[in-house]
């Protein structure tokens, strides 16, 4: 049996009812074979066994009480996967379905993807099984004042700074990031995402849609191509989903359809970015009413439906395994060219296993939605060199970051014997850095 393949059936027996982390390591160890067989001191210093087992994993409860009285008990997360490239770095996810799992796949996926934007940032993650819809904003914040006061000794601006992700926004974020002023004393870059007043950074906001579609413009262009005139499908209607549409479409694309766990819209004419950001970012509403304002447009409940819509490049920015073997099948056959994961992890193995054998240009999650990471980690400068980028320094500064990265693993990809595999090329060039920086500190 290979060392890569005895790590993983180590995994997998040691962390039982991890699915997602399994999926995950499965996808990540399986893509580092042939640089582990350039490498036999890995297997002597057991760096794939430390590799995959966080560094520290915190657990902890967050009791709160709702508007009528009631107290609730939620799980809180946070998993400090890999501090071997810079202090701990990722988002917090609020979202009924985490657990443990989810948060050691995302850990797991954040290293590489951290260690890909050049910059010095390590991996974690964490979260809660809090569902914030349907909460008030009173709510919203004793919920993040409660899992800040036990957040709050584990982090700090050179140990572990946390972000958005699924249900955490900038509303998320202050009330985090003032529970953790008042119990520190010390306004500090401890968060990203923060608001533009108390520290935050332009571009922050829009930087993973846009650093996204920055990513696929440049694999077109090096295939001679363009946006212009593209059909995209963008699953989702969140952060990363709303300005990766807006940037597409701002370079010529048409997006013609996004979801929310409800159902999809469907507009033949392209998405007004403005009636989406109207209806999820100021009214906290649901993706239906779309198509109850702009009259083009059609609502279909449910969302794979998403996936049979024809399109030249598909754009999965929701949530994990959001596109199956069958999916990727029907998208296909209808002529997709292009994937590019601003979610994490939004294809199934078999999902990935279609596209590349059909020829369509993946771009996976780790490489294509770093754009928000990298950007995090430029309000973390700016906040230490007490600074203030315009709009336009940080963009340029996004745009080169995505185009670096999309070389990179093209060119490991290339030095592997794998050209065009992107899976593999991003992995190998986010772990060759972390490998050489965990095999220079020792047996920690
Ligand atoms: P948001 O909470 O802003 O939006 C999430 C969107 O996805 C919503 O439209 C939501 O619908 C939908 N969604 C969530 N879960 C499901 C589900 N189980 N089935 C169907 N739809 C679902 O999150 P973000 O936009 O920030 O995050 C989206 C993805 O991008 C995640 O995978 C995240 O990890 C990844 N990501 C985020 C980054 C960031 O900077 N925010 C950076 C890099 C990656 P509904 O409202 O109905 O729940
Ligand atoms: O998955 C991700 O990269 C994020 N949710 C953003 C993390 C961050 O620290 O900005």
């Amino acid at each position: 049996m290979s060392y890569v393949e005895r790590v993983l059936q180590e995994l997998k027996a040691k962390n039982p009812g991890e699915p997602e982390f399994y999926q995950a390591a499965t996808e990540i160890l399986g893509s580092l074979k042939p640089v582990i067989e350039r490498h036999p001191e890995y297997e002597q210093a057991a760096l794939l066994e430390r590799f995959v087992e966080p560094e520290r994993v915190v657990m902890f409860r967050v009791p709160w009480v709702d508007d009528g009285g009631h107290v609730h008990v939620n799980k809180g997360y946070r998993v400090q996967f890999n501090s071997a490239i810079g202090p701990y770095k990722g988002g917090l996810r609020f979202h009924p379905s985490v657990n443990l799992s989810i948060i050691k796949f995302l850990g797991l996926e954040q290293i590489l993807k951290n260690s890909l934007t050049g910059l010095p940032i390590g991996g974690g993650k964490g979260g809660s099984d809090f569902d914030p819809k349907g909460k008030s904003d009173n709510e919203i914040m004793k919920f993040c004042q409660s899992f800040m006061t036990e957040l709050f000794r584990h982090i700090g601006q050179d140990t572990d700074v946390p972000a958005g992700d699924i249900g955490v926004g900038g509303r998320e974020i202050g009330f985090l990031f003032g529970q953790y002023k008042r119990l520190k004393n010390e306004h500090v870059g401890v968060l990203t995402g923060r608001g533009l007043s108390y520290g935050g950074s332009l571009v922050r906001k829009e930087a993973t849609g846009y650093g996204l579609v920055y990513m696929a413009e440049e694999a077109l262009k090096c295939r001679g191509d363009s946006l212009k005139g593209k059909t995209v499908v963008v699953s989702g209607s969140g952060n990363v989903a709303i300005y990766a549409v807006e940037k597409a479409q701002a370079l010529g694309a048409k997006v013609v359809a996004m979801y929310d766990s409800n159902g999809y819209i469907y507009d033949k004419k392209g998405i007004d970015v403005a009636v989406v950001k109207q209806i999820k970012e100021v009214e906290r509403g649901r993706i239906r009413e779309y198509a109850e304002r702009v009259k083009s447009a059609e609502y279909h409940e449910g969302c794979r439906g998403i996936w049979t819509i024809p399109c030249d490049i598909a754009l999965p920015c929701a949530t994990q395994n959001e596109i199956d073997e069958e999916s990727a099948k029907k998208l296909v056959a209808n002529g997709v060219k292009y994937v590019g994961e601003g979610a994490n992890m939004p294809t199934t193995l078999e999902g990935i296993a279609v596209f590349q054998r059909a020829g369509v240009v993946f771009l996976p999650a780790k490489a294509a939605n770093a754009g928000g990471v990298a950007t995090s980690a430029l309000e973390m400068a700016q906040s230490s060199g007490r600074m203030f980028w315009t709009f336009e320094e940080v963009d340029k500064k996004l745009k080169d970051i995505m185009v670096n990265i999309y070389h990179n693993m093209d060119d490991a990809a290339k030095a592997y014997g794998m050209a065009g595999d992107y899976v593999a090329g991003a992995n190998i060039a986010g772990f060759l850095k972390v490998a050489d920086a965990m095999m220079a500190q020792g047996i920690v």
